[in-house]
C-alpha cells in the first residue's frame, strides 16, 4: 500500500553486557511482539527475520577484560548483578581497557554483527538491528560502512552522547562508548574489531542530547561531530534540526546509519528504558524526525542501516516502549499517514 521497494532484514542482538541494567537483552523479543514486521509491511517493506545472534550470557561472562591489557585493581570484583557504580579508574592512564566491562565479549558480538550487517547491505537489503543495549551499534556501523569509498554518516538519536572511552567512562558501561569507538578514540584505536574507517566523523550528527559526562562533553566539543542538543530542538523545532542533521550526515558519504536509542524520547512516552532522562522529545516529534529520514531516503536513497536499542521490557509498561520502537522504525522505513 506504500511505494517503498525496500526489503528489511531483522537482526536481533539480545546483548545486555554493555548496560548496567538487566532486561535490555529481551528487547528483540519485545519489539517483535510489538509486531515490527506488520509495522514495516504497512510501510510497504518486505521483512525477513534472521532471528537473534548468539550472544554470551551475563551469567557466564567476566566483567574484566580476559586478556588483561594491564589488569590492575579496577572492576575485577564487580558483581554482574550490581548496579553500583564501581569507578576505580580515575587514576588510570590512556592505555587502559580495564574500565570497559565485558569489552572482549562485546567485541566478539560486534564482529559477528558487523559481518551480518555487511552481508545484508551487500544484498541490497536494509538491516534493522534490534537491540539490546547501545553497544550493538558498533556492529551496525562497522558493518554498514564496510567497503565504502567515503565511509558513512551517522545520525544518533539519543539523550546521551555515548562518547566515552574506557579511560573516560565513569561507569565502565560500553553502551556509553559506541560512537567514540566508531571514531577510533582512545584505546578503541587499538582494537582489531573496531573499524575506525567505517564512520566519517564530520558526517556524524547527534540529536536530542541532554546528558553528558564531563570528559565526554570535552571530547565531543573537540570532535568534528555535530551535536544538536534539546536546546536546539526547543529553539528551532524538530523538523529544522533534523533537516540540518540530514544535510550534514549525508554530505559526501555513501549513505547513513540511523541509530535510535529509545531514551531519546521523554520517559513519559517510553518508560521501558534503563537510563531515563527527563526532557526528551515527544511522540510526535520522534515520528516527525524519522519521517524526514524516510523522505530524504525517497529522494536520494540515503538509508543504509538502522538500529533500535535500549528497550527494556522489565521496566516497560504494557510493552509500549517496544511498540514505539517498532512504529518509529516503520516511519524511518517509509510509513506514511497519507
Ligand atoms: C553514561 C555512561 C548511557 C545509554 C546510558 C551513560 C551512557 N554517559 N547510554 N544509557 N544508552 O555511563 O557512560
Ligand atoms: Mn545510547
Ligand atoms: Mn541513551
Ligand atoms: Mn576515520
Amino acid at each position: 500500500n506504500q511505494d517503498a521497494d525496500r526489503t528489511a532484514r531483522l537482526l536481533g542482538v539480545p546483548l545486555d553486557l554493555g548496560a548496567n541494567r538487566r532486561g535490555v537483552d529481551m528487547g528483540p523479543s519485545a519489539i517483535r511482539y510489538a509486531d515490527v514486521a506488520a509495522e514495516l509491511a504497512a510501510a510497504g517493506v518486505d521483512c525477513i527475520d534472521d532471528g537473534d545472534l548468539e550472544v554470551p550470557r551475563l551469567e557466564t561472562s567476566s566483567p574484566a577484560p580476559a586478556s588483561g591489557v594491564n589488569d590492575s585493581d579496577s572492576n575485577t570484583n564487580t558483581n554482574s548483578n550490581s548496579n553500583t557504580n564501581t569507578n576505580t579508574n580515575s587514576n588510570s592512564n590512556s592505555n587502559s581497557n580495564t574500565n570497559a566491562k565485558y569489552l572482549d565479549d562485546i567485541g566478539g558480538v560486534t564482529a559477528t554483527l558487523a559481518d551480518a550487517v555487511a552481508a545484508t547491505v551487500d544484498d541490497d537489503t536494509t538491516p534493522l538491528v534490534l537491540g539490546g543495549d547501545h553497544a550493538v551499534a558498533m556492529g551496525s556501523m562497522f558493518g554498514s560502512g564496510r567497503g565504502t569509498d567515503n565511509g558513512i554518516g551517522v545520525i544518533w538519536f539519543d539523550a546521551h552522547g555515548d562518547y566515552n572511552t574506557p579511560a573516560t567512562s565513569p561507569s565502565g558501561n560500553v553502551h556509553g562508548m559506541p560512537l567514540a569507538a566508531a571514531h577510533g578514540r582512545g584505546s578503541f584505536a587499538d582494537l582489531d574489531w573496531a573499524d575506525t574507517d567505517a564512520v566519517s566523523e564530520e558526517n556524524t550528527v547527534l540529536v536530542g542530547i541532554r546528558s553528558l559526562d564531563d570528559e565526554e562533553r570535552a571530547a565531543l566539543r573537540e570532535s568534528e561531530a555535530t551535536v544538536f542538543t534539546m536546546r536546539e530542538i526547543d529553539e528551532r523545532g524538530i523538523t529544522a534540526v533534523v533537516e540540518d542533521a540530514l544535510e550534514i550526515a549525508t554530505d559526501g558519504v555513501d549513505g547513513i546509519h540511523v541509530s535510535l536509542d529509545l531514551d531519546w524520547l521523554d520517559p513519559t512516552v517510553v518508560p521501558g528504558v534503563g537510563t531515563p532522562v527527563r526532557g526528551g522529545v515527544n511522540y510526535r516529534e520522534a515520528h516527525a524526525a524519522l519521517e524526514l529520514v524516510a523522505e530524504r531516503d525517497r529522494e536520494a536513497d540515503i538509508l543504509r542501516s538502522m538500529d533500535v536499542v535500549e528497550v527494556n521490557p522489565i521496566l516497560d509498561r504494557d510493552n509500549q516502549t517496544a511498540e514505539v520502537a517498532a512504529e518509529l522504525a516503520a516511519s524511518a522505513f517509509g510509513k506514511r499517514i497519507l
